[in-house]
């Protein structure tokens, strides 16, 4: 097992697509558990290429390769996860995205899926969206919960945009907001009264389980 994350890890570094597509599926042919081996071995090797990119090892490009290596290992683990804990009554209802100016989707997606496989039903924007999108269509589907993600720095005031629209529109005691990304806190949530913050797909899982119904 130790070996497989390590493998994984170094296949995102690498940004060998062909290789963690590889992994990905045999991490499914020997039944491994999935999360752990997104968790301990694709994403810190993705975290890895972000700090080496940091530190100027690494240009934009091969961020983007890394990146892309990423995203093929999570195409074939995705559906193993959304099987998880499938067919049951939907707990609530989420709707999730990526704040405006911010293209960053690989965590917003596993938190979406995560959320899906335990039960939640899940509306996914995507990533750069807009204020108003996140507001409106949680009204329009009687959403329980707003979830947003930011990566950047300079996308994290959208998260308080949104709540401010929210406040705007007499909506702000209709639906709960969760933050979460990189950048974001506990102490960010509380500064723009934001009901919680996750730091993984695990926590913001248990956030919206026990906040819910
Ligand atoms: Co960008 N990038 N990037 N990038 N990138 C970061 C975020 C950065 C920290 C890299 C660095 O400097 N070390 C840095 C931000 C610095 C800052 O703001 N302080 C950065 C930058 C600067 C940029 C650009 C501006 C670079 C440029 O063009 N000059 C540019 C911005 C483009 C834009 O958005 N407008 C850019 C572009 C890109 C790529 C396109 C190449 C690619 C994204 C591809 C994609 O997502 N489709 C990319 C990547 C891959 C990264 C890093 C390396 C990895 C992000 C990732 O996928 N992590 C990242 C470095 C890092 O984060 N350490 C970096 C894996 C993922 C599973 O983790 O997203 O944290 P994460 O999600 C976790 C938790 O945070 C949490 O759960 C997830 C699962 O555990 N979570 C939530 C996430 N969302 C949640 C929502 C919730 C709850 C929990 O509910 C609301």
């Amino acid at each position: 097992m130790k070996e497989h994350l390590g493998s994984c890890r170094q296949a995102i570094i690498d940004g060998d697509a062909e290789k963690s597509e590889e992994l990905a599926k045999l991490t499914l042919e020997k039944g491994m558990p999935v999360l752990e081996v997104i968790d301990r071995g694709f994403v810190e090797g993705i975290r890895e290429v972000g700090r080496l990119w940091e530190e100027g090892e690494l240009f934009l490009p091969e961020l983007v390769i890394g990146a892309d290596a990423m995203k093929k290992a999570m195409a074939v683990l995705r559906p193993a996860l959304e099987s998880v804990e499938g067919g049951q009554d939907r707990l609530g209802h989420v709707v999730i995205g990526t704040i405006e100016g911010d293209i960053h989707d690989i965590g917003k997606t596993l938190v979406a899926t995560m959320l899906a496989a335990n039960g939640f039903e899940v509306t996914d924007l995507g990533a750069d969206v807009p204020v108003a999108k996140f507001v409106e269509t949680a009204a329009e589907k009687g959403a329980d919960w707003i979830a947003i993600s930011a990566l950047l720095t300079t996308t994290m005031p959208g998260q308080k945009r949104v709540i401010e629209r929210l406040e705007a529109k007499s909506l702000r005691g209709d639906v709960k907001v969760m933050v979460g990304g990189a950048p974001c806190s506990e102490e960010w949530a509380s500064e723009i009264g934001a009901d919680g913050y996750a730091g993984d797909a695990v926590a913001a899982v248990a956030l919206v389980k026990g906040q819910t119904g």
